[in-house]
């Protein structure tokens, strides 16, 4: 690489932060991505990657390989700045999530010492309402006195792109930049332009943090209505996909799919940022998650009733990832139901998952990880739990005999 200045500073080369390091590079930017991890930074440096999402691992070997992109554990003065470090949370006793911004804080701070006179500041990652602002607040104390209040832009602008279609939607996502100055704006918009072909809008900082968190608000919310329905149908002994699929050939009405519960990194939380904001207000969007979080019991629950009628069931769980045809196992409802069941049948749980080769550590020592014919031919009780790919193909008749639990509707017939 040559001895230049670089253009942009990526701060977090995760899921959000890697491709847009990458696709500014392949765009002709010159690109420095900053992780923590020495060990993603070496990865990235020899033009691999260390998450899977498709085709990602073409684009950073490109960007690499033009000599554009530059991993490192240290951020360097650049133009624009790109915050796209996690949000984590901590668990409260009632079950909500509250954010805790400290890699945020953590990541700002690091950029005092290179910000100069004029550079954009952005922040990607999922925020409370106010991130930004604070953000500033805190670069211009680790700035001590070293820049003015106004010598700097920042806005916020969140990502949108769905895991498994990360480089499509990338480019064809419309996108929110949030300025907390008009300007602020304006210059966002300007750089996103530069790999984005949708529609990008303005606004302030202040919405742009709330629209993401009521995009996924929104969609789980939607989910829990089609949760709830498929727990009133078990109760009633109606075929919930069924019932759906009569339901969506109204006009109006578009039900989303019932599963054993809502996973990932997103969805699942998000919208309890909205809640620790506003808890008095935020009422459906608090019950939407916990019908979403109950949902994984009513499976076990399930399981637990269709077991009793054997002496010693063998229970196969097919899926363990969050959602289907990835191998992200965060937050998934699939992997605390098949550590459940691993508890209430010991030695005889077969888990099936071809995303991952070990089973994660809460389970390694207590099921067994199998192809999913073998996990069949074996079980009593089989489970999905995720609509991969390659059990949507299994052959219905390796079904037979079997007690079949479909939380996905993935062999339904309605
Ligand atoms: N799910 C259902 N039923 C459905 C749809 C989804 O049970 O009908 C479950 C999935 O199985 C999974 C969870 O919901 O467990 C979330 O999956 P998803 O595919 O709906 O969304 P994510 O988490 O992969 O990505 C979301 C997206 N947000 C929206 O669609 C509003 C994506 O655009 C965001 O960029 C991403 O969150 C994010 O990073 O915030």
């Amino acid at each position: 690489m040559k001895e230049t200045r670089f253009q942009i500073c990526v701060l977090g080369l995760g899921y959000i932060g890697l491709p847009t390091a990458s696709i500014f590079a392949t765009k002709g930017k010159l690109v420095l991505g900053v992780d923590v991890v020495q060990s993603v930074v070496d990865t990235i440096n020899e033009g691999r990657i260390h998450i899977e999402e498709p085709d990602l691992d073409i684009l950073v070997r490109a960007a690499v390989q033009s000599g554009n992109l530059k991993a490192a554990t240290k951020p360097e003065p650049a133009d624009t700045f790109i915050i796209a470090v996690p949000t984590p949370f901590t668990k409260l006793d009632d079950g909500s999530l509250e954010p805790d911004l400290s890699f945020i804080k953590a990541a700002t701070e690091s950029i005092a010492p290179c910000v100069e006179k004029g550079n954009l500041i952005i922040l990607e990652s999922t925020s409370p309402v106010g991130t930004t602002e604070l953000m500033r607040q805190w670069l211009f104390e680790a700035a001590d006195g070293r820049i003015g209040a106004d010598d700097l832009y920042f806005a916020h602008c969140p990502e949108r792109i769905l895991p498994g279609q990360m480089l499509k939607e990338l480019v064809t996502n419309d996108r929110i930049a949030g300025g907390l100055t008009p300007e602020a704006a304006v210059k966002a918009k300007e750089l996103y332009e530069i790999f984005c072909s949708a529609e990008i809008f303005l606004t302030d900082a202040r919405t742009a943090e709330l629209a993401k968190l009521t995009e996924n608000s929104y969609r789980d919310v939607n989910i829990a209505f089609a949760n709830e329905m498929s727990m009133i149908c078990d109760q009633l002994g109606i075929d919930v996909w069924e019932l759906i699929k009569l339901s969506n050939r109204h006009p109006r009405v578009n039900i989303l799919n019932p599963g054993p519960g809502v996973g990932g990194h997103c969805i699942a939380v998000d919208p309890w940022f909205v809640v620790a904001a506003c808890p008095e207000k935020a009422r459906l969007i608090r019950t939407a998650r916990e019908v979403n979080d109950s949902k994984p019991q009513h499976v076990i629950d399930q399981v637990k009733q269709r077991a009793a009628r054997f002496r010693k069931p063998v229970v196969a769980c097919l899926g363990l990832a969050f959602k289907a045809d990835v191998d992200d196992l965060r937050e998934s409802p699939a992997v605390d139901i098949a550590v459940q069941l691993a508890d209430l049948f010991p030695g005889d749980v077969l888990i099936s998952e071809p995303h991952v080769k070990v089973l994660p550590k809460r389970l390694s020592d207590k099921a067994k990880l199998v192809p999913a014919e073998e996990a069949i031919q074996m079980a009593d009780i089989v489970v999905l739990l995720v609509d991969h790919k390659p059990f949507k193909r299994l052959s219905r008749r390796v079904l037979d005999q079997r007690v079949v639990i479909d939380t996905r509707g993935c062999w339904a017939t309605g």
